[in-house]
């Protein structure tokens, strides 16, 4: 049987991971995994998930299994961050599941289960992983126009345009916040409007957020999920705390139903307790354990959204400084769009050519569709990063 393997296709943000690390050059930069590091290249445990965890170690009596659908402390801290009060408990199903990846696996396959024909609609481009797994699941795969490359925003009109292809039971996915990789994100008015398109052909709004924090703000970065749960009757979230409870490895995601029948949760929540059941049985706990942890312990939790505040702002006066340089160095405000957008990533809009020129030449490594994670950066990186992309000629 395993001579009738074939080898799978490469992840190219992870092989470039491992092309980074072969790399002898001592001032090589890398700018490829969405992980975030702090100006010493190091990426933290954050404060309060050390005290969270110690506070674990001392208290906890018993590993024994959780329930199928994680510990609902959890569920009930998460979903107190991401919707507020913007929908009632009763209308909505939760489960805990291995990281956002396990929440938008599972997500797909409930809309697998039950609609067979239902298409996916995903922006062009979007995070490959939700492209590799839609295509693992042989489920249908529609792009919408997302990033204009001219401007390197929203291309809101393409947008529009090509949702309104979209059927009844068709998914429309859309990055919470702090796109990936593009960087560029819908405003009020245009999540309004997009909602509006939903409601009016019968789509289902699937929101993927693993970036809450990282952009305008926690309350601010949740405005486009919530005002998606509170206004589409069925709505999906799949939610990462990857990235900010800087808790990766341990695999911490949640997966979220929301409708506006109650009556329904009891089934909805069935349904996601089975996907659990069938996929892995119980959820990873320990990782949703430092932050529920953290979440109702008012010092811990101010701590934690302290620190992550840091981290938000270091990013945005790294986006300034690069974007001060390239005015400098250019003398034109070409690249001030690094400025306006929001999370890890900007996608610079040059060629794989370019990419690759930079990688030999200058070390800097970027994802080949020129992805940068800008937490890659530091003060003195910023300039030799600029001045690459000047000598390549993007
Ligand atoms: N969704 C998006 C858009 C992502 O960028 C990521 C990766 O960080 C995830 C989901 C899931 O991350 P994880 O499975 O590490 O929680
Ligand atoms: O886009 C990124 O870099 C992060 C991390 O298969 C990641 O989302 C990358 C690849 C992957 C899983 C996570």
């Amino acid at each position: 049987m395993f001579e009738n393997l074939k080898a799978p296709p490469a992840d190219k943000i992870l092989a470039l991971m491992q092309m980074f690390r072969e790399d002898p050059r001592e001032n090589k930069v890398d700018l490829g995994v969405g992980v975030y590091k702090n100006a010493e290249g190091v990426t933290p445990v954050m404060r309060a998930v050390k005290a969270a965890e110690q506070q674990i170690w001392e208290e906890q009596g018993s590993k024994s299994y959780v329930g199928l659908a994680g510990d609902p402390a959890y569920s009930a801290a998460m979903i107190q961050l991401i919707l507020g009060d913007t929908v009632a408990r009763e209308n909505i199903a939760a489960v805990a599941t291995p990281g956002g990846t396990g929440a938008v696996r599972q997500a797909f396959e409930l809309v697998r289960n039950t609609n067979p024909d239902a298409r996916v609609f995903v922006s062009d481009p979007t995070w490959p992983n939700h492209v590799s797994i839609l295509k693992y699941l042989n489920m249908e795969t529609v792009t919408y126009r997302y990033f204009d490359r001219e401007t390197r925003g929203v291309n809101f009109d393409g947008m529009i345009e090509d949702l309104k292809a979209a059927k009844t039971g068709d998914v429309v996915l859309l990055h919470g916040c702090c796109h990936n990789p593009t960087g560029a994100n819908l405003n009020e008015v245009q999540w309004r409007e997009v909602i509006a398109l939903i409601n009016a052909q019968g789509l289902i709004p699937m929101v993927d957020i693993a970036y809450q924090g990282f952009g305008d703000g926690l309350e601010e970065d949740a405005m486009g999920v919530r005002l998606v749960a509170s206004s589409c009757p069925e709505v999906l979230i799949a939610a990462s705390c990857s990235k900010n409870f800087g808790i990766y490895r341990e695999r911490t995601g949640l997966l979220l139903a929301v409708s506006q029948d109650a009556s329904a949760q009891a089934l909805h929540q069935g349904n996601l307790n089975f996907l659990n059941r069938q996929n892995y049985s119980f959820p990873p706990d320990h990782g949703a354990r430092i932050v529920s942890t953290i979440m109702n312990d008012d010092a811990l939790r101010g701590d934690w959204a302290a620190e992550l505040e840091e981290t938000r702002l270091g990013m945005l006066g790294l986006r300034q400084q690069l974007a001060d340089e390239l005015q400098r160095l250019t003398g034109s405000d070409r690249f001030a769009f690094l400025a306006q957008h929001r999370g890890m990533f900007s996608l610079l809009g040059t060629t794989p050519d370019l990419v690759e020129k930079m990688r030999v030449d200058n070390g800097i490594y970027m994802v080949g569709d020129s992805r940068m994670n800008i937490a890659g950066l530091n003060k003195q990186s910023v300039p030799i990063l600029a001045q690459a992309i000047v000598d390549a000629g993007v």
